[in-house]
């Protein structure tokens, strides 16, 4: 149906490049939680910034909702555009613009893939240190928005780490040039920290200047196999004191079940309850310390068995069968969470977590796995055939508000690094008090007072 709105954006700013094909609709209306059915308005895709300015101008002007988009490999559906929104792509703005020797800083705008970020930085003898296995996919300004983490948040912390400055532009178009590369700066309210993780409310993030750190030390990748869920914090701590860990994950035999069903090899001969996979500093996968550290944690029976690689190829394939998860487990539409705790209340958390889905979802598959070290743990309840969607979700829905519950006992978050978005929203209040929530809503009312970015993520509009 045509919608006069487009017209008018049509005019307002001819040269936008605008797509309104109803398969592109429904590729950029959605990201990977295939939850909702998407409906945007258009999608627009502008080539810089004065674009996304003018459209975020003509957007407060008309008063049409707009949903910022990068590579939509979220999982909490803070990028879905269900609602007519007009969708504003950063996928055209991928350049790097400047690299610094003497800062060592990369500036990139936000479409930029996180991949072609690590590339950027490599070229120049050093590196881009988060990374996660949509790499390929998700940019760098969806990372920001979600403050996204992944698989070296334990030696290197998540993304805000590692944007020294950003490019905001605001609901009424305005350009705000945040923190400007700076290392100090004590000049008042630190507005670069508020756009990180504000899921795309507070404005849209157009630049980022990253730090990037030192190389990587050479690494030995291990894949250990594990008895029990009790001994797997006594191996971290175990190798934690041994080594220095540049990874270390942690996944069932059920998650590793649906990645050697998706086409990965078998590791071992016989199966295993638990496995980690880890880099770890070493000279080579002969390296003393690698073998004693393993050695004690077989000595105290916390290992069944293990396997060093012995070249990057066999590193990358260990890798596979982590970083493989969540693209194995998608054909079964997982309820998914993203909880986390302080790392030392892990082992109470965990013996609890269990206890309470092993109640309420008798029968179901549930697949563990993620940042053990972060105290952070991904945990994919899988939809049984013969159960419907909607009744799926809901029974799902149910059981998160006793996890939440759980999760606000033990002081953690309902979301550890995918983001509220749609998915998380009704348990926000677990993870944040009344009052924060009330301080998010005046700064959120502050940048955006017709609350036209991103509207219904993260949390609701007061009721009038
Ligand atoms: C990961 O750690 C991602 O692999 C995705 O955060 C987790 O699919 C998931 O639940
Ligand atoms: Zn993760």
């Amino acid at each position: 149906m045509h919608d006069p709105r487009l017209d008018s954006l049509r005019s307002a700013l001819p040269g936008l490049r605008l797509a309104t094909e109803p398969d592109e609709l429904l590729h950029y209306g959605r990201d990977w939680t295939r939850r909702w059915t998407p409906a945007p308005l258009a999608v627009a895709l502008p080539g810089d910034t004065r674009e996304v300015q003018a459209v975020l101008r003509w957007a407060s002007d008309e008063g049409v909702p707009v949903v910022p988009s990068g590579g939509r490999t979220g999982l909490s559906g803070g990028a879905v555009a269900a609602n007519g929104e007009l969708v504003l792509s950063l996928e055209r703005m991928r350049r790097v613009l400047a690299f610094d020797p003497v800062d060592r800083s990369l500036t990139v705008e936000a479409g930029t893939p996180l991949e072609a970020v690590q590339e950027a930085a490599r070229a120049h003898g050093l590196q881009y240190p988060v990374d996660f296995a949509a790499r390929g996919s998700c940019t760098i300004g969806g990372n920001i928005a979600t403050n996204a983490g992944g698989i070296r948040v334990l030696r290197y912390g998540n993304t805000r780490e590692w944007v020294a400055g950003l490019k905001l532009v605001t609901a009424a178009g305005e350009l705000l040039d945040l923190n400007r590369g700076l290392v100090k700066n004590s000049s008042g309210y630190d507005l670069r920290h508020l756009a990180i993780a504000s899921e795309g409310t507070l404005g849209v993030v157009v630049e980022a200047t990253l730090r990037l750190a030192p190389p990587p030390p050479p690494v030995a990748t291990l894949l250990l196999a594990l008895p029990s869920f009790d001994v797997l914090m006594q191996v971290f701590q175990a190798l934690r004191e041994r080594l220095s860990l540049e990874a270390f994950e942690f996944f069932t035999d059920v998650a590793l079940r649906h990645v050697l069903a998706h086409g990965a090899q078998a590791p071992f001969d016989t199966g295993h309850p638990y496995y980690v996979v880890v880099d770890a500093a070493a000279v080579g996968p002969d390296d003393p310390h690698l073998l004693d550290a393993f050695a004690h944690c077989a000595e105290q029976g916390w290992v069944e068995d293990g396997v060093v690689a012995q070249s990057h190829a066999q590193a990358l394939q260990l890798w596979r069968l982590r970083e493989g998860i969540t693209e194995a487990l998608a054909p079964h539409l997982p309820y998914k969470n993203d909880v986390a705790v302080r790392v030392s209340a892990m082992p109470a958390f965990i013996a609890e977590a269990q206890a309470l889905l092993a109640t309420h979802y008798p029968g179901f598959e549930v697949a563990w796995f993620g940042h053990i070290g972060d105290g952070n743990l991904h945990i994919n309840v899988l939809k049984p055939a013969a159960l419907e969607q909607d009744a799926f979700v809901e029974r799902c829905g149910a059981v998160t508000a006793h996890l939440a519950g759980l999760v606000e006992r033990h002081a953690g978050t309902i979301s550890a690094e995918h983001g509220i978005g749609l998915v998380k929203k009704p348990y926000l209040g677990c993870t944040r008090s009344a009052a924060e929530i009330a301080v998010m809503r005046a700064v959120r009312a502050a940048l955006d007072p017709a609350g036209i970015l991103n509207p219904g993520k993260l949390f609701d509009p007061p009721s009038r």
